[in-house]
């Protein structure tokens, strides 16, 4: 089975909170009819690619808890609920666990400092976690313990600078290869693997997401999706485009939408 090979996920609907959706910069809010159409587009996009898909109810106290990957992470081993590194994020993970608890035996948690899944990069032999405003040192070192504990190696390391989290600068988009941006590459994090570096003025693009033999890419990214259609009849997948710009104005992208594993061994 490969680290991108799902068959389950969970989702949140958003909140019509959602407008009210953290930024790093001032910029315009989403609409919530824009980021819920597009929420629909990435659920279908998951169905047809094979998955089954938990989806949650909104939230309405937490603007951002659509984001589920940043409170929770899944492996077929088993899931972990991490503590968000943002104020209004924190409670996000309570609201998870009983969804979690339905498919997974044993639920882990870690219980110091901060980690955002959004900092976890799960390559086939280890996983990176990229320290950030998000994820302090004690909460990565909380996380590297309880990822030993399903059997999986991690390594903290220190992003590029000015991402939000490590995911936003880079995906895995096969098994040996990542797709970053200009200074993800140059960072030295990813040297193991082939790098594919997306084209200037589509940093954002670098936030894809592999599942099974698709690759989601925003649909507002044409120069990164021009560069990937022939990588992925060489390599095995479908490039699928995805509108994100609504989602964008609050700084997420592909990843961030859904927790997913394979149940084969969960
Ligand atoms: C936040 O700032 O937490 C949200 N507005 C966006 C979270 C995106 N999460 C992710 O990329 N993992």
């Amino acid at each position: 089975m490969r680290v991108f090979d799902f068959d389950h996920a969970i989702l949140r609907a958003p909140a019509r909170s959602v407008v009210d959706g953290l930024r790093a910069h001032d910029g315009p809010s989403p609409s919530f009819e824009g980021v819920a159409a597009e929420h629909r587009g990435y659920a279908t996009a998951l169905a047809d690619a094979g998955v089954a898909v938990d989806m949650l109810a909104p939230l309405e106290d937490f603007p951002d808890s659509l984001f589920v990957e940043d409170p929770a992470l899944t492996f077929p081993e088993g899931a972990i609920l991490l503590r968000p590194g943002t104020r209004t994020r924190l409670g996000e993970a309570a609201h998870l666990r009983t969804a979690l608890e339905r498919h997974f035996s044993l639920v882990r948690e870690i219980d110091e400092g901060h980690a955002d899944g959004g900092d976890v990069l799960v390559t086939p032999d280890l996983v990176l976690i990229g320290l950030s405003a998000r994820t302090d040192r004690v909460g990565a070192e909380a996380l590297v313990r309880a990822l030993g504990a399903i059997g999986r190696k991690a390594r903290v390391v220190l992003p590029p600078e000015g991402a939000l989290h490590l995911k936003t600068a880079v995906s895995l988009i096969d098994e040996d290869s990542v797709l970053t941006t200009r200074a993800g590459a140059d960072s030295g994090l990813f040297a193991g693997l082939r790098q594919i570096v997306v084209p200037a003025g589509e940093e954002a693009a670098a936030n894809a997401l592999r599942v099974n033999d698709r690759l989601f890419v925003g649909s507002q990214f044409p120069a990164t999706l021009a560069m990937l259609v022939d990588e992925g009849v060489e390599r095995g997948y479908a490039v699928v485009p995805l509108d994100t710009r609504q989602i964008g104005l609050i700084d997420a992208g592909l990843s961030c939408m859904s927790l997913r594993w394979s149940g084969r061994q969960g």
